[in-house]
């Protein structure tokens, strides 16, 4: 129940940020931007760390394991308490999705800027959330909505939908815990191993069944919604391109999407949050099939990674309007104000070798120079000279590029990537070229295998080979033709100034 005060506006002059990098500092911009004070919070590891230095005030959390600092919840709250905070902004990863956290949070008086923790605790379970969202009209995938330990109800279902069919935890998430299932002769044992494992691994043996769609995109609708049941969709962003469950390209809009389907699935994103009387900035998963039917996957109650490309196409500050809703501020805009202006792209630079299995790549940023221009944001949370963390997410920045139409977007990301000077340790950087300068993703004929399907190192090596030929042949033509000015100059030609201005 929400008790009238929860809609009351509420003051909020102080926010401690819990998290680090990046998104922290991204965060801190707006807090900034909008006259309140900021709050870092830190591991040892962190210390010398730009969201620390940015910050108005700062406070050490403790050793730099997860563990022991950005994941500790009770010196989080005691630490915004002593320092008088009044809001905390919890990022994404770390806290940002655990009920408990945001409801110790909410019970300390302090506001968690984010949904309320009952949204949260829905969410968080993907059975619960089907359950909560059943009532609507939402396209779910064919399987059972329901935990399933009966093996010959699991053989029922599985002919029903027919194979492959897919086990999923309902605690379970990024591809944890899941299982395909080809026939029905695996399908005991499978089930047998996934509800092992998902108990040891979430403590929550629950697990499902669903049919298993074989090359689908991953599209996610944008929502915000304010506490007197405002709720706009901010349209989608294409999340296919990933690698072992972790996104490396995302873009707005999707190059698939018609109007139509465009407003079909950011009605039922609407319906998704309204279900659970959801608050604050959420994003709702769907997949889409290669007949373009989109089914309900789950909500993600958090801020996610990707938010620049959708503020990036509809210029709202997703922060700001977090923010805005937490202390009780009404929308200031309704789904006819909202429209999508061009194209956004973003790569995530991450410390990781594309050369060798993206295995993490650590050392020094030797070199750190940002490409600039006026269509080209970076979110980054790194300085030249400082090494990357191991102890937590080897992203180093986020390359977001901004153009009229898609094809603008491409080619400035391809320049920016071309601008970024990274010396020190190896980053995805040469994975993006490949990625923007192939035609699957040029034409926008791809799925989530991209990656499976098209990329291997030597792929990349190639493209670099080419592109060292390519600029070998300038700079051997660049010889020629400084040559042939400098013989004219010698021969003290008349017309030699004119041949330069050619
Ligand atoms: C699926 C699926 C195919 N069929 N569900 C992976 C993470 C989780 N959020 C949902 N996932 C999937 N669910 C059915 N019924 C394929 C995936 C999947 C995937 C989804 C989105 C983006 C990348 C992916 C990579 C592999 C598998």
């Amino acid at each position: 129940m929400l008790s009238p005060s929860h809609k009351q506006k509420r003051q909020m002059k102080k926010i401690l940020v819990a998290n680090r990098g990046e998104i922290a500092l991204r965060i801190m911009h707006t807090v900034r931007k909008m006259g309140i004070t900021s709050v870092a919070v830190y591991s040892e590891a962190d210390r010398d760390s730009p969201h620390v230095l940015f910050a108005d005030e700062a406070v050490c959390l403790g050793p730099a394991p997860s563990s022991q600092s950005y994941l500790n919840a009770d010196k989080i709250i005691s630490l915004a308490k002593e320092m008088g905070a009044d809001g905390i902004h919890p990022g994404y990863g770390f806290l940002s999705e655990n009920a408990d956290f945001a409801q110790q949070v909410e019970e300390a008086g302090i506001i968690f800027i984010g949904p309320g923790f009952e949204a949260m605790r829905i969410m968080g379970s993907k059975l619960a959330a089907k359950e909560c969202v059943k009532k609507y009209d939402i396209p779910m995938v064919p399987g059972i909505q329901e935990a399933i330990t009966d093996i010959n109800l699991a053989k029922e279902i599985a002919n029903q939908v027919g194979y492959p069919v897919l086990i999923k935890a309902s605690a379970g998430g990024g591809g944890k815990g899941m299982r395909i299932v080809e026939k029905e002769e695996e399908l005991e044992s499978q089930m047998e191993r996934a509800i092992s494992e998902a108990t040891s691994s979430f403590g929550d043996g629950s697990v499902f069944l669903e049919k298993y769609i074989a090359s689908p995109r991953h599209i996610e609708i944008q929502v915000v919604a304010d506490k007197f049941g405002n709720t706009v969709h901010l349209f989608e962003r294409e999340c296919s391109i990933q690698r072992r469950h972790q996104k490396v390209v995302e873009e707005s809009p999707s190059s698939v999407l018609t109007p139509e389907l465009r407003k079909k699935m950011g009605d039922a994103a609407v319906m998704v949050a309204r279900s659970c009387s959801y608050t604050n900035a959420g994003t709702v998963e769907f997949l889409m099939d290669d007949k373009m039917n989109f089914y309900f996957l789950e909500m993600n109650t958090r801020l996610q990674v990707e938010h620049p490309v959708t503020e990036m196409i509809t210029g709202i500050d997703l922060v700001e309007e977090q923010i805005k809703i937490a202390r009780g501020e009404k929308l200031g805009f309704n789904q006819d104000d909202v429209s999508i202006n061009g194209h956004a792209i973003e790569l995530r630079v991450y410390a990781e070798d594309p050369f060798n299995d993206f295995l993490p790549s650590t050392g020094t940023l030797h070199k750190y120079i940002r490409p600039e221009g006026e269509n080209i944001r970076v979110d980054d949370g790194y300085e030249e000279g400082m090494s990357i963390p191991v102890y937590y997410d080897p992203m180093i920045a986020k390359l977001i590029t901004h153009g009229n139409n898609r094809v603008e977007a491409i080619q400035t990301m391809l320049q920016a990537i071309r601008d970024y000077k990274i010396e020190g340790l190896s980053t995805t950087l040469p994975f993006g070229t490949f990625v923007f300068e192939h035609d699957a993703f040029v034409s926008g004929k791809f799925d989530t295998h991209f990656i499976n399907n098209y990329y291997t190192p030597e792929k990349i090596k190639e493209k670099q080979k080419q592109h060292a030929e390519i600029a070998s042949l300038i700079a051997l033509k660049y010889r020629m033709e400084k040559q042939k000015i400098l013989n004219v100059v010698e021969n003290k030609s008349t017309n030699w100034k004119h041949r330069l201005m050619d």
